[in-house]
């Protein structure tokens, strides 16, 4: 055997020639990249001098071990071996200047840094909250650790993970790895600085609220502010659901300095980071900070008079085509078109994918969330956040809105009727507030009725708040199936009886949210996500079939259905609280696999991240997708491939596509990446770049290399292909 070392590059290239006997033990990485995982964090670029306050370029490997002998800081590196050391020494030996930091921080710098972004996790000598607050207390931080140590944590919290600066048991009491905030060096070491001075000082005191009366104007304001941003999440009332409990009791408790830190820099949990991203400014944050800690204004009711008076018939269905759309005599393939949704605009636009036109921008309502499909497909509904139904219209030559109705206040799900005999006759809104749901006529939006929700939870508390959450009709009965968010209930509402009402209550957990069917349309699978389950219910016979315990906030859209090739039928979610696909058993009538007992877990993927909100598949497919939208480590523009085929993450695809390899890469430019959806016959899957100058990436679904991509769409987010949509196709 002969080995050839080419060291003319600043990483070192190694070779070798096999030529036959056992093989050699694979080189020490390159100097670099050994310094940029185990050093970087105190010593800074190049070696030029970071927390550490020396220059450590052109040291010696004997002077680098010395180092970690003498500095106890420096001890959990005493694992690299003398040839990884030699290698750091050449990578030294051929480094330019840095910028180096300055001697001493600056207090006041570092007092208002540390208020603004590390008070939610971290008190200095405060009072416990419950739940307890992520990270430690800080108080006594700088006598157990040096200003080197500290600052290095701060700056580079992944690498000193991974160069095992912390070890593995202390950081096991934590619910996640303090995320890098992306603070200068500079600021970092203001930080310190401050962490340093305050042991002298005392107790770190909370600012003062900025208001403290709802008659102050920017109480107002931050209503709208909170409604706008937050309610989905917190709730009206601030109770929790998808997120915990903001009422003014735990508000106060989190403090003005706490609430101000979380609503900039959000949590790996799933909250969003709102000013880092510029969703909120300064001043809305430091006046939000202030409302969250008086008690939330009672909110307005929807009488059914206005529901009446908001109902708009705008073309009568006598009016419409009763044939599909033809185009130069030739029929329009419109089940293959795709409404996409342009969320802040308000906007639905929807894209032929036959010809890979935009065919026609409508106007849907604010903040528009989601679209469902007619039985048939021929009628698009849009839901806006404002409750407003919108009703299209897809056989006229360019899709037009027919009806619209405004049922609710707040809103995120609308279903048809789709059993037999009632395909398409009513439909139901479902309203996050008020607590209630509204039927109306399926082909003008006529209101038919308002139901109220029964206001009592599954453990027989009442309720103030009880949201629809998502809704689907049922294949089994006349009847939709409604996920009552507050309660833990799945409704079952017979719309073969004039009134609507919910018929049978089927008692899970709490706080139900999203969901879909498996892949024979006899379960409805949805996340409880407050209790980290995915709820499994029997639609045959109106019951609960299986509870599975799947990880933190479990969040599937309407989930996956695919077959393993060792456990056949499966169906899937990823989390919003940690980077991980749970995969459970789906074949409950056909379970031939002693290995995989219905509803069982068969498969956990570790994700790169957390904070994935949807997880898509076509049969056409190899791979099922998800993504990471709400990342707050850095994963946010990637979404990651699981092989049908191995049941792993994709390990084979192209080098120009996924050029490290791990099956995840990186789709979004301008934004974050969210929510897949496959053309008509599979070959295409269209992922959202949201963002304000946003896109749709249109990448080959079997080697998910982008073909196209339409440009210029304000917030894209969902996107609803018609027969996929209609076919419950995912
Ligand atoms: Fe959604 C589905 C509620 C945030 C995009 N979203 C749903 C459903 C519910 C819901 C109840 C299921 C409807 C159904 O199937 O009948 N969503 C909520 C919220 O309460 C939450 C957490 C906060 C909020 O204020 O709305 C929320 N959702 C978001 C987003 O931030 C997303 C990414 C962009 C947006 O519009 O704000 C978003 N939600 C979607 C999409 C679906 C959805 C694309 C449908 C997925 C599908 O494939 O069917």
């Amino acid at each position: 055997m002969t080995v050839s070392i080419d060291g003319t590059s600043d990483i070192a290239q190694t070779t070798f020639d096999v030529e036959g006997g056992d093989p050699p033990p694979p080189p020490p990485p390159g100097g670099e990249a050994l310094f940029n995982n185990k050093c970087i964090m105190c010593h800074g670029e190049y070696g030029a001098g970071g927390y550490a306050h020396r220059s450590i370029k052109g040291a010696r490997a004997s002077r680098i071990r010395n180092a970690m002998n003498k500095w106890p800081e420096m001890g959990f590196l005493s694992y690299l071996s003398d040839a990884e050391l030699d290698n750091i020494e050449t990578y030294l030996g051929s480094v330019p200047r840095g910028d180096k930091l300055p001697r001493h921080g600056d207090f006041v710098n570092g007092e208002l840094q540390f208020r603004q972004s590390c008070t939610y996790c971290h008190t200095f000598e405060g009072t416990p909250i419950e739940p307890p607050r992520p990270g430690p207390d800080l108080v006594g931080i700088s006598t157990a650790f040096s200003d080197t140590w500290l600052g290095a944590w701060i700056d580079y919290p992944k690498e000193m993970v991974a160069a095992h600066a912390i070890d593995p048991e202390t950081l096991a009491d934590y619910p996640y790895v303090m995320p890098d905030l992306g603070h200068p060096p500079v600021d970092v070491w203001d930080i310190v600085d401050f962490l340093v001075r305050q042991e002298d000082i005392g107790p770190v005191v909370d600012s003062t609220p900025v208001f403290d009366t709802d008659t102050d104007p920017r109480f107002d304001i931050s209503k709208q502010v909170y409604f706008n941003n937050c309610a989905g999440c917190h709730g009206l009332y601030r109770f929790g659901a998808t997120g915990p409990d903001i009422g003014a009791a735990r508000s106060q408790d989190i403090g003005t300095d706490g609430l101000g830190a979380i609503l900039r820099y959000g949590t790996p949990k799933g909250m969003g980071n709102f000013g880092q991203t510029g969703i909120l400014s300064d001043e809305e944050i430091t006046n939000l900070a202030a409302y969250l800690q008086l008690p939330p204004p009672d909110a307005p009711e929807l009488p059914w008079e206005d529901i009446v008076t908001s109902w708009d018939l705008i073309v009568p269905v006598d009016e419409r085509p009763t044939e599909p759309p033809l185009r130069n005599g030739e029929p329009i393939n419109w089940q293959n078109y795709t409404g996409v949704i342009l969320r802040d605009a308000g906007q639905v636009a929807i894209f032929d994918g036959d010809t890979n036109e935009e065919i026609v921008r409508l106007s849907t309502g604010f903040a528009v969330h989601i679209l469902r499909s007619s039985s048939s497909g021929r009628y698009f509904y849009a839901i806006g956040r404002d409750g407003l139904v919108t009703m299209i219209d897809l056989w006229t030559l360019v899709p037009t809105i027919v009806a619209n109705v405004k049922g609710c206040h707040d809103a995120r799900s609308v279903e048809a009727s789709k059993y037999p005999g009632y395909e398409d006759v009513y439909i139901i809104e479902g309203c996050y507030w008020p607590p209630q749901y509204v039927v109306y006529d399926g082909l003008t939006l006529e209101p038919k009725q308002l139901v109220d929700l029964p206001m009592v939870d599954i453990d027989g508390a009442t309720l103030i708040e009880n949201r629809v959450a998502s809704i689907v009709a049922s294949h089994n009965g006349p009847v939709w199936v409604v996920s009552l968010k507050e309660a833990g209930i799945v409704g079952i509402v017979d719309y073969s009886d004039p009134e609507f009402p919910i018929v049978s209550e089927i008692h899970v957990a709490k706080f139900l949210h999203d969901g879909g069917f498996d892949h024979t349309g006899n379960y409805f699978l949805v996340a409880a996500n407050a209790s980290n389950k995915m709820v499994v219910i029997d639609l045959k016979n109106q019951t609960l079939a299986a509870e599975i315990v799947t990880g933190a906030v479990p969040h599937p859209g309407r989930g996956v259905n695919w077959i393993d090739p060792v456990y056949g039928w499966v169906n899937a979610t990823p989390h919003i609280g940690e980077g991980k696909v749970t995969v459970y058993d789906a074949d409950p009538t056909n379970n031939t696999n002693p290995d995989a007992p219905p509803w069982q877990i068969v498969r956990e993927i570790t994700l790169p991240s957390s904070g994935s909100l949807f997880i898509k598949s076509h049969p056409a497919s190899p791979w099922v997708l998800v993504d990471m939208t709400l990342s707050a480590t850095g994963f946010e523009k990637d979404i990651c491939a699981i092989s049908k085929e191995t049941g792993a993450l994709a390990n084979n695809l192209a080098v120009s596509v996924d050029p490290d390899g791990d099956g995840c890469f990186t789709v979004a430019t301008n934004g974050k990446a969210v929510h897949m959806e496959f053309n008509m016959d599979g070959s295409e899957v269209w992922v959202s770049d949201w963002d304000p100058d946003g896109a749709v990436i249109v990448l080959d679904s079997t080697t998910l290399e982008e073909i196209r991509r339409f440009t210029g769409l304000p917030t894209p987010t969902g996107k609803f292909n018609v027969y996929n949509t209609a076919h419950d196709i995912y």
